[in-house]
């Protein structure tokens, strides 16, 4: 199984610039030749590059330094050197990135294809040829170029997912998951079976409707405090447009369920219980008499929005589904012409 790494402290490096020459024109016949060096090469850049291919940061060695290639030197002949490589180093899209002194956000990939200079390598210095001035014909000296910038980062991965499912350990998420979207995540009857976040992507109105789904792993009492998985996988829901709750509909109490989730939530940030959510009441084929479907909606009311459904057997799934359309903004519909 590959790893899930959603944050890595690493530290990059631009590359010096290539010093300058010092050297003097050789030429037949001319006794004293001028001053000829030419100047270094800009050391290369360090760059960062969202791309849809890449999902996780695993690749990523922790503390490692990452360095863009220096600047050549200058050559007679007044010949500039050649500028170093830029390094590029793809993330994926939703990798944040921030100063790892003083923890200030310094870019956020939002988008794929989006490329930002971290750190920029230094100047090349200057060769003798520069230095020549009326005055002064046969300058013996040349600038040693710029060091890079260097910079501690941290990259940290928020995933980018429109709706979030959040639950108890067990509730069927990633059932759920796996029946509106075409992902496949590992589904069992055990707590924690999801250990990593799970991304889908549900198809709508013959797919010209598209959005995503983010399966996290189960939350009990306590995650905040380090209990069962913690609460750090929280940071992959923290910009969904709308949370599903989503309970099994046999648990003993769920309204009270409801509290603990919002309560270690809005541990983790309390900005999470302002988005708009829906309730959605799992496993409801276990009841042979449907009647107490309707008898659970009504009594939960109060709670919000609630939908009751059966992930397994994939009852009420459309009607679910209608109602996250809600949450998201449907693209126009652009008349034929
Ligand atoms: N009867 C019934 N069982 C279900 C339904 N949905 C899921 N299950 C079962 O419930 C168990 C847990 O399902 P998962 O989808 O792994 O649950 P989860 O919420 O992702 O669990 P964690 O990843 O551990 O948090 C599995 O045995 C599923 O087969 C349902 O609608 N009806
Ligand atoms: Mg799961």
């Amino acid at each position: 199984m590959s790893k899930f790494i959603d944050e890595v402290f690493i530290q990059v490096k631009a590359g010096h610039g290539g010093p300058g020459a010092i050297s003097m024109r050789k030429e037949k016949f001319v006794e004293f030749g001028g001053p000829d060096g030419g100047d270094g090469g800009k050391g290369g850049a360090v760059i960062l590059k969202s791309d849809l291919a890449v999902q996780t940061l695993d690749k990523y060695i922790p503390l490692k330094v990452y360095s863009g290639h220096a600047g050549n030197h200058g050559e007679g002949r007044n010949k500039s050197g050649k500028n170093g490589e830029d390094l590029e180093l793809k993330v994926p899209v939703g990798t944040q990135v921030y100063d790892a002194e003083t923890n200030e956000l310094i870019h956020d990939f939002l988008s794929e294809d989006d490329e930002f200079t971290i750190v920029r390598g230094g100047r090349g210095g200057k060769g003798n040829a520069y230095f020549k001035t009326a005055t002064f014909q046969t300058p013996r000296f040349a600038q040693p170029g710029e060091e890079g910038e260097t910079k501690n980062i941290r990259l940290c991965l928020k995933l980018l997912a429109d709706i979030g499912i959040v639950g108890l350990p067990n509730a069927g998420k990633s059932t759920l998951l796996s029946k509106i979207t075409e992902a496949h995540p590992k589904v069992a009857g055990y707590a924690f079976t999801t250990l990593t976040p799970n991304l889908g992507v549900v198809r709508r109105d013959n797919d010209t409707f598209r959005y995503t789904l983010a399966d996290i792993p189960g939350i009990i009492e306590g995650a905040s405090k380090g209990h069962g998985l913690g609460l750090s996988f929280l940071r992959h829901i923290e910009r969904v447009k709308a949370i599903i709750y989503l309970f099994d509909a046999t648990s003993i109490d769920i309204e009270e369920d409801f509290k603990m989730l919002q309560n270690e939530l809005a541990t983790y940030n309390k900005a999470l219980l302002y988005k708009p959510y829906l309730i959605v009441l799992n496993k409801i084929d276990i009841w042979e008499d449907q009647g107490f479907t309707s008898e659970v909606t009504k009594k939960l009311s109060h709670m919000g929005k609630i939908i009751a459904i059966s992930a397994e057997k994939e009852t009420n799934l459309e009607e679910l589904l209608s109602s996250l359309d809600e949450f998201l903004v449907k693209p126009p519909i652009i008349p034929a012409s």
